[in-house]
């Protein structure tokens, strides 16, 4: 009996090692702006280093939550997708999570309202304010795809950083081609931490 309540109290204490070790970055962003397909492309770029990543796979909307885990050089990171369609309660995720990837369609200009809003709801929600948070505008590989300059302002992305309580990285990224993926698995390397 005693022998097994050690055993018992010893697997508790790696299960809480393992989940301290094991950090949670939030995937979010709107409906279709390449979630999916990011996790899905960092996870190859992460399992292969070098390299093409070939062509990019097929994705369907996320209804719920899709977990990706990236066993990272000094670390695990589980990224967490949230669906674009769970918007208005994404914040029962935010308790426990140790960084934020926010993801911009640089093409749907429609959409820059709402998920500036979203932005705004993230970035002001008190259980984020000491984690780290990665914006990043995606579909650069597209022609019609606006320029960095262009999606700042339309953001006001330098007033929103410069109000922000948490320190906020930019990148442009293309999850159909792997253009910058390889900086987010950097940032995600360095950043997620608590
Ligand atoms: N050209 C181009 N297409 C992309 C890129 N990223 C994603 N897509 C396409 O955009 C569509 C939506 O991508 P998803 O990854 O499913 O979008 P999502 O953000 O996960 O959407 P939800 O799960 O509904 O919230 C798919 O057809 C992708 O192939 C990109 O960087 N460039
Ligand atoms: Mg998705």
């Amino acid at each position: 009996m005693h022998a097994s309540m050690l055993r018992l109290s010893s697997l508790c204490s790696c299960r809480k090692k393992e989940m301290k070790n094991n950090e949670i970055c939030l995937l979010l962003g709107a409906t279709g702006v390449g979630k999916t397909l990011l996790v899905k492309r960092l996870q190859k770029l992460n399992l292969q280093r070098t390299g093409a990543l070939g062509d990019p796979p097929s994705t369907l909307p996320t209804v719920g939550t899709n977990l990706t885990d990236l066993t990272l050089k000094k670390k695990k990171v589980t990224v967490r997708e949230l669906g674009g369609c769970m918007g208005p309660i994404w914040p029962s995720y935010f308790e426990d999570c140790s960084s934020v990837i926010f993801m911009v369609d640089s093409v749907n200009i429609a959409q820059v309202s709402s998920s500036c809003i979203q932005l705004l709801t993230v970035l002001s929600a008190e259980l984020l304010h000491p984690v780290s948070v990665l914006i990043l505008f995606n579909k650069r590989d597209m022609p019609c795809t606006m320029s960095l300059v262009e999606m700042k302002s339309l953001f006001r992305m330098d007033e929103i950083i410069a109000s922000a309580p948490q320190p906020v990285t930019l990148l442009e990224v293309s999850a159909h081609s792997g253009q910058g993926l390889q900086e987010v698995l950097n940032w995600l390397e360095s950043n997620a931490i608590k």
